[in-house]
């Protein structure tokens, strides 16, 4: 990792810092516009063809339906089932009070003016799957899409190489009243989802994280269907003090850094033994991770810079915009006024990131690369859209007209002026 003094570093260095390594990898786009053409006209034959090439399965049936899920379900250990309620709960709770209703406005005496939101009648949630085992991606996208009332939910992901999924997955299908799962991975399931298939529904958003291809995928239907957000490597900043505790620092980098090779772990601090003291901590922690080597090598393309104050700190973390921002000091309360542009953020020093991946209640599907600048999380809010509504009485009618009129004059629409003439002439 490499450390950094915030008053060395030029306006372009820390442009560069701040800049994702987004990979424009054309042959990854050939391929995946390819896939998508092979869907469109193909349907469901192209899905059984790409599942015996790519996943190295020979389905049966592209899904799989709730007795079967069921039966999978069963199987999962006591524990995680008991870890999947909670989460779910929180999860739900959370989504479910984001759900508000708007008040209807007078602007003008007799002129009412409200929103009203309706679901996404049709979405889809892309669940990574084959090796990683991501349940609580499961819970993040289709418990906020069931609360918003979403009547058709669509998930796709891989099949395992038994031509099933696993008893996580199948557990919150059941658990979330999710009948089928349809056993498709990869850009596949994006363009299926995209463009229907005489078995998979049509939709009208696609949702959820995926590897290279099925964000490559995703940004190429977007002349069709609605996208969640432009999906990168999974990344943390963690602003850390001398209140903050090392060990805790480093684990905090660390379980970002276990996520990919190209995930991004920044650590800022206003204390140079903090920094010291982290790094060491790294070192030993590295050492017990399953994912050691995936790990490490995302430390080694991480960084750490050394910073004045906390003032300085935010300044840098907002020109970064991380997806995950962690506060790791006792004086997280003043800062919070100025963190303009964060993904979700973690504060204090027991509070880490993996709460919100899993189970506090946020969502853990969040803009990267530094699109946290425009983007929200996904929540309750993503699968809904608001609708807007009005009413003129004759009073409202009256004292709007004339300002309709001479705006439609100005304008040279002399059919938008008469809408409004011909009915106040009638009055
Ligand atoms: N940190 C990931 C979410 C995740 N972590 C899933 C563990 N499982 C992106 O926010
Ligand atoms: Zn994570």
């Amino acid at each position: 990792m490499k450390i950094y003094n915030y008053n060395d570093l030029s306006k372009s260095k820390i442009e560069e810092l701040c800049s994702r390594q987004i990979e424009d990898d054309k042959l990854v786009a050939e391929r995946v516009a390819e896939i998508i053409n092979t869907v469109k006209a193909q349907g469901d034959k192209a899905i059984f063809k790409y599942a015996k090439d790519f996943d190295k399965v020979d389905l049966h049936n592209l899904f799989l339906g709730a007795e079967e899920l069921k039966a999978i379900a069963s199987t999962i250990p006591a524990d995680a089932k008991k870890a999947i309620d909670t989460a779910y709960k929180n999860i739900k709770t959370f989504h479910q009070s984001q759900l508000k209703t708007e008040d209807k406005v007078e602007t003008m005496p007799g002129v009412i003016c409200w929103r009203e939101h309706r679901a996404i009648e049709k979405v889809g949630l892309y669940i990574p799957g084959g090796t990683a085992v991501l349940p609580s991606t499961f819970l993040m996208l289709a418990t906020p899409a069931i609360i918003a009332g979403c009547k058709e939910i669509v998930v796709c992901s891989p099949p395992q190489s038994d031509g099933k999924t696993n008893c996580y997955l199948a557990y919150c299908a059941v658990l979330l009243g999710v009948q089928k799962i349809y056993l498709i991975g990869g850009a596949q399931a994006v363009a299926a989802m995209a463009f229907g298939t005489e078995t998979v529904p049509q939709v009208y958003k696609i949702f959820g994280p995926g590897n290279r291809y099925v964000t490559t995928a995703k940004t190429m239907v977007q002349n069709k269907v609605a996208i969640d957000m432009p999906a990168g490597p999974s990344e943390v900043l963690v602003i850390a003090d001398e209140t903050a505790v090392p060990a805790f620092v480093a684990s905090d980098l660390l379980a970002q850094a276990e996520h990919g090779v190209d995930s991004q772990a920044v650590l800022v601090s206003t204390s140079q033994s903090v920094i010291n003291e982290t790094l060491k901590e790294i070192e030993i922690q590295l050492n017990d991770l399953s994912r050691k080597d995936i790990a490490k090598k995302a430390i080694e393309n991480s960084y750490a810079i050394l910073v004045d104050n906390l003032n300085a700190a935010m300044d840098f973390s907002n020109e970064y915009a991380p997806e995950h921002l962690i506060l790791a000091t006792e004086n997280f309360e003043q800062l919070i006024p100025q963190i303009y542009n964060a993904g979700s953020v973690f504060l204090g020093n027991l509070t880490p990131e993996s709460v919100g991946d899993y189970a506090s209640g946020t969502n853990h599907t969040l803009p990267t690369s530094g699109f946290a600048k425009a983007y929200s999380g996904v929540s309750t809010d993503a699968f809904l859209k608001k609708i807007t509504f009005q009413h003129l009485s004759a009073t409202g009618l009256k004292n709007i007209g004339e300002t309709v009129e001479v705006l439609a004059e100005a304008e040279g629409l002399h059919a938008h002026k008469n809408a409004i003439t011909i009915r106040l002439k009638k009055m």
